[in-house]
């Protein structure tokens, strides 16, 4: 199987460098020509714990590359995606998949406006990596990646994928609710991300903090109850459990939000708790607690 992967933060880098040390043919994906040189000469480092790997991986910011893949994995942050898919859409094969394998909701329903429905896969993970440097990360805990077809149908396309990014070391399962998926992500990322931003700390530092703690349980219950306002099954959970597990297991990464903060960057906090409360708004409800992390977040880069 030939993978284009389209973004070369710490996901894009993780994924990249698990799929080519298993001898899948992957092609990482720019949008900046200097950064794609750099990249393909410098290789992906890769730290985990005391080890350290260097994996040489091909990147192009010239959009032809995608042609010859068998499908293409978006892992740029939300704000992005629209521009990322335009650059790329005249180059995916007719008989491509295309994933997305971010945060924050929205990002399916633009590929599918620009790519097709039938095209479209959605992914959610819950590995933390922290970006340590350009191209170079650290893998600061190994989580659950589900994957499954946007409408919810059954497809040989995921099974293959699926199976691909298993032989990569990256523990995947497939899905038939992928809206349940979506939303359960949206879930850990309400919990986890602008807490540690805010608080400048690490995932399983919510967990020690009683003040944090709490923020985290009011943000996903909130969220949790407009999920099934919008009658999105998240699947037969416990939210709050939920959330602490990832934040458990990825203790010591830095979240992606908190990574964004820190460098001054753009957070995607309009597509996490934004979203939560504009789905509130439709159905005549409120979200206050994600209201305000998503106004604090959002003043912290204004
Ligand atoms: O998705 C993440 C993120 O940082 O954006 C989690 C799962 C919270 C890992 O840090």
């Amino acid at each position: 199987m030939k993978i284009s992967i389209v973004g070369p933060g710490s996901m894009g880098c993780l994924f990249a460098a698990k799929l080519s040390a298993a001898g899948t043919d992957v092609t990482l994906v720019d949008y900046k020509a200097e950064r794609a040189g750099r990249l393909s000469k410098q290789g992906v480092v890769v730290e985990t714990g005391e080890k350290r790997e260097t994996h040489a991986i091909s990147t192009s910011a010239d959009p032809a590359v995608v042609s010859g893949s068998d499908g293409v994995i978006f892992m740029v942050k939300a704000y992005s995606t629209r521009a990322a898919a335009t650059r790329l859409a005249d180059c995916v094969r007719s008989d491509a998949w295309v994933m997305t394998m971010q945060n924050g909701m929205g990002n399916a329903e633009i590929l599918m406006a620009i790519f097709g429905a039938e095209k479209v896969l959605a992914g959610t993970t819950s590995e933390g990596a922290t970006l340590l440097a350009e191209g170079h990360i650290r893998h600061a805990g190994s989580g659950e990646t589900s994957i499954g077809e946007f409408d919810g149908s059954d497809s040989e396309r995921v099974r293959e994928l699926s199976a691909t990014l298993n032989n990569a070391g990256i523990n995947t399962t497939t899905t038939g609710n992928v809206r349940g998926l979506l939303w359960k992500k949206l879930l850990i990322n309400v919990g986890i991300n602008p807490v540690t931003a805010l608080l400048r700390i690490k995932n399983g530092e919510i967990l020690d903090r009683q003040s944090a703690h709490d923020i985290l349980c009011s943000a996903v219950l909130e969220a949790e109850g407009i999920a099934r306002a919008e009658g999105v099954d998240p699947g037969n959970l416990n939210a709050v459990e939920l959330v602490e597990g990832v934040a458990r297991r990825t203790a010591k990464n830095i979240s992606s939000m908190h990574q964004d903060v820190a460098a001054g960057r753009q957070t995607e906090i309009d597509y996490i708790c934004g979203y939560v409360v504009a789905a509130a708004r439709k159905h005549g409800l409120r979200a206050p607690v994600n209201n305000t992390l998503r106004n604090l977040v959002a003043a912290l880069t204004e």
